[in-house]
């Protein structure tokens, strides 16, 4: 009987879930499959750029070996795999597409809703395809004043819970990293440095904090991830790569622009869901675009690194 009702279910997540045939065929024949979220597409950065970066960043994922899916919800369903029509289709509605976290699936599935995926949904339709690896510019984390505010992303609550490794730049200063780093720690999270024992700061490669671990290979990546799914450890890995050192910002720059964005938020009373993007696009104004220069070359230097660590994860 109880077997009968989990079968009921998982009947029932396949008829939201929309795999493509180019990633069901990769994930059937055991091919590393890298996810990628859309949010960075919606809300992340401007059009065209945004749909530009989102196409490169898959054509790197195949040139690395390992096949893309594009996470986003359109018409209701869960797709993981969207073709390069439905990108453009984000990209250009921007932030008029729904910011999609955990809280907003039931509602945007019955109502036949889009959804641009956050790091959090893009890990709950990945684990739900299948997929064990997925490459973003940065999450979302324990907000500055959060102790007042209580703005801790629900990306940290899923790195706790849902088994797929998230490659990132580590986190933006619009954040407080300290916290954010806590949070995880609390969580069981193992947070990576790729190559560096420093967390890196998304635009910058420095921090001042440290990680847990540093390992420099995706070799080794792959092994650490396979030892926590065999041992049934609950949740994630959070891998952090470094921004290139030539595509990385001054660190005087990109913090005048940031005490900057989080000062016109107060002003303005911008807070819950709003906050991220917000801040996001106003250090993109106040660096004269440099930032989303440095933001293109983090998120393809990311795909690179994840695709390797999926076909080393294959190999295993
Ligand atoms: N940080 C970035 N770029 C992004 C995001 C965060 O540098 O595009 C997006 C991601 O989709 C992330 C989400 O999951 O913002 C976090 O939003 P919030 O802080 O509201 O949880
Ligand atoms: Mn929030």
């Amino acid at each position: 009987m109880k077997n009968e009702i989990n079968r009921a279910l998982v009947a029932k997540k396949n008829e939201y879930l929309s795999i493509s045939d180019e990633v069901k065929a990769a994930l059937a024949a055991g091919k590393p499959v890298v996810a990628l979220e859309s949010t960075i597409i919606s809300h992340g950065m401007p059009y065209p750029q945004n749909v530009e970066t989102a196409l490169r960043v898959e054509q790197t994922i195949r040139e690395n070996g390992a096949v893309p899916a594009t996470i986003a919800i359109i018409g209701g369903k869960l797709k993981a795999g969207c073709t390069p029509e439905e990108i453009e289709y984000l990209g250009r509605k921007g932030q008029a597409v729904t910011k999609a976290s955990r809280r907003d699936l039931p509602v945007l599935i019955a109502r036949k809703a889009d959804g641009a995926t956050t790091v959090t949904t893009t890990m709950i339709i990945a684990a739900m395809a299948g997929i064990k690896v997925f490459a973003t510019g940065g999450i979302g984390g324990v907000h500055r004043g959060a102790q007042q505010t209580f703005d801790i992303s629900a990306d940290l609550e899923e790195l706790a819970q849902t088994p797929v490794m998230v490659v990132c730049a580590g986190a933006k200063s619009i954040l407080d990293l300290g916290l954010t780093l806590e949070y995880l720690e609390t969580k069981g999270v193992p947070v990576i440095g790729y190559g560096t024992d420093e967390l890196p700061a998304f635009y910058t490669r420095h921090s001042g904090f440290q990680v847990d671990y540093r390992i420099d290979s995706p070799e080794e990546l792959a092994a650490a991830f396979r030892a926590k799914l065999d041992c049934g450890l609950k949740g994630g890995m959070l891998v952090t790569n470094p921004i290139p050192e030539e595509y990385s910002m001054p660190k005087e720059v990109i913090d005048r622009a940031i005490e900057q964005a989080l000062k016109e938020m107060d002003e303005a009373g911008i807070h819950g869901k709003q906050c991220t993007p917000f801040l996001l696009a106003k250090v993109k104004d106040l660096t004269g675009g440099e930032s989303l220069a440095s933001n293109i070359q983090l998120v393809l230097n990311n795909a690179r690194l994840a695709a390797k660590t999926a076909k080393a994860l294959c190999e295993k």
